[in-house]
């Protein structure tokens, strides 16, 4: 086959469904739809789309949505408009009783994690229906890498919404690819631990979870994600935390993500990968504090393409739109295994890229502190290795 400058060239197939774009978590909030129609208008101003198959398919149902979540959950989502929240009584309980709109009612009602919004069914079903979709076509083996920058959505649980998750269409999509491959691995360089993931494999053989997080004191979801936390029963040794101080650059992150991830493939040989590539853990993000470039981001997801091994690429969280768009962008070009121009193309969205020089690698903070220190990060590194090596014995 044709080579390109990682090795063969990959089949890739994307997804994306405009539906989501219009979805609005409300006038302040920092989670913003439309960020993935902008790295989508980025992926097309690059010519991208001529390289990839381009999946149409239904959204998800409620049939799909129920394998894992909670009925009575499903059907909150499925019943929930914003009107009805407003006129309080039931429907303002039951959505409360789900997280949805905030716990406690003495909160500014604009400060809510999972607001109640317009067409939330809907857009559960769109990106729930995406990573589905990728998922069967890596199963059916009609592609080698899937991508639906809509989905990784990590923190929903079975019966709840949490930190801007409603559905959780990451262990929809990996229960879907279970159906063909004997042992999944899960890794997520979100700056956030991959609390709902891990949740429903912690005692599952066949899934090997691995999040990367900032795990300072108090970081959402407070409490999860710690280096101790193995996995239980069958999934012992099968989840894998490492959690981080603040400012790391590319060169501690990537010095930790390198070896953990070659020892992982090593002792789980997994036949299917499915990765959560939140672009808050990059540079300025206002919600994490890592140091991350575009390029040391991406240079994970090059990493895990390169074991040949059927990939799913999704998205998550990211909160400055531009950087998150652009990662996204070279990132699907990393998959194609294509180099693209630094300059970015005129297309509708170009304005939004001004500030960093209509370029798509914008640099990093300089002389930023980094809270991780070389021993802490080689102890880390040392007793995650360990735990791993009680899988190859
Ligand atoms: N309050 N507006 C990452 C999910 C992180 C829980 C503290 C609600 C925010 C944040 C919302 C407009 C992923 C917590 C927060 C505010 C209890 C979190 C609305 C700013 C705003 O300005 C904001 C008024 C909002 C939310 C900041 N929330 C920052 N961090 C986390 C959830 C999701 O990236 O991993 C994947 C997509 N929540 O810390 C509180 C404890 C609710
Ligand atoms: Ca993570
Ligand atoms: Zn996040």
């Amino acid at each position: 086959s044709p080579s390109c400058p990682d090795g063969p060239k990959r089949r890739v197939c994307y997804y994306y469904d405009r539906g989501i774009a219009g979805v609005d978590y409300g006038e302040d909030h920092v989670m913003v739809p439309r960020r993935v129609d902008m790295a989508h208008a980025l992926i097309r101003s690059y010519g991208l789309l001529g390289d990839m198959s381009r999946l149409r398919t239904r959204p998800a149902t409620y049939d799909d949505i129920s394998a894992f979540h909670d009925r009575g959950y499903a059907d909150l989502l499925g019943s929930l408009t914003p009107e009805a929240f407003a006129g309080g009584g039931e429907a303002e309980l039951t959505a409360r009783s789900f997280n949805i709109g905030e716990p406690s009612k003495k909160e500014d009602p604009r400060s809510v994690d999972n607001p109640p919004i317009a067409g939330l069914w809907d857009y559960c079903c769109r990106y729930a229906g995406g990573s589905l979709a990728a998922a069967r076509a890596l199963a059916a083996g009609r592609h080698d890498i899937a991508i639906n920058w809509s989905g990784g959505m990590h923190h929903a649980c079975r019966d709840k919404a949490s930190g801007f998750c409603y559905v959780n269409d990451i262990v929809l999509a990996i229960r879907e690819l279970l159906a063909a491959f004997a042992r999944v691995v899960y890794v997520d360089i979100d700056v956030h631990h991959g609390d709902g993931v891990e949740t429903a494999f912690v005692d599952s053989g066949r899934v090997m979870t691995v999040s990367f997080h900032q795990g300072t004191t108090d970081f959402f979801p407070k409490g999860r994600g710690k280096l101790q936390d193995v996995g239980v029963g069958e999934g012992l040794y099968r989840a894998v935390n490492v959690p981080l101080h603040a400012g790391m650059d590319d060169e501690g992150y990537y010095g930790l993500f390198q070896p953990i991830m070659e020892k992982v493939m090593e002792v789980f040989q997994p036949e299917a990968i499915v990765m959560q590539c939140g672009g808050d853990s990059l540079s300025g993000d206002p919600l994490g504090s890592q140091n991350l470039s575009i390029a040391g981001h991406a240079r994970c997801v090059r990493f895990m393409r390169s074991f040949n091994v059927p990939l799913l690429l999704l998205g998550g969280g990211g909160y400055t739109i531009n950087h998150v768009a652009a990662c996204w962008c070279y990132e699907t070009a990393v998959a194609l295994g294509k180099e693209i121009d630094d300059d970015i193309p005129q297309h509708c969205y170009d304005g939004y890229y001004q500030s960093q020089g209509y370029k798509l690698h914008y640099p990093v903070k300089k002389g930023l502190k980094n809270d991780n220190t070389n021993h802490h990060v080689t102890q880390t590194k040392n007793t995650v290795l360990r735990n791993l090596a009680e899988l190859a014995a």
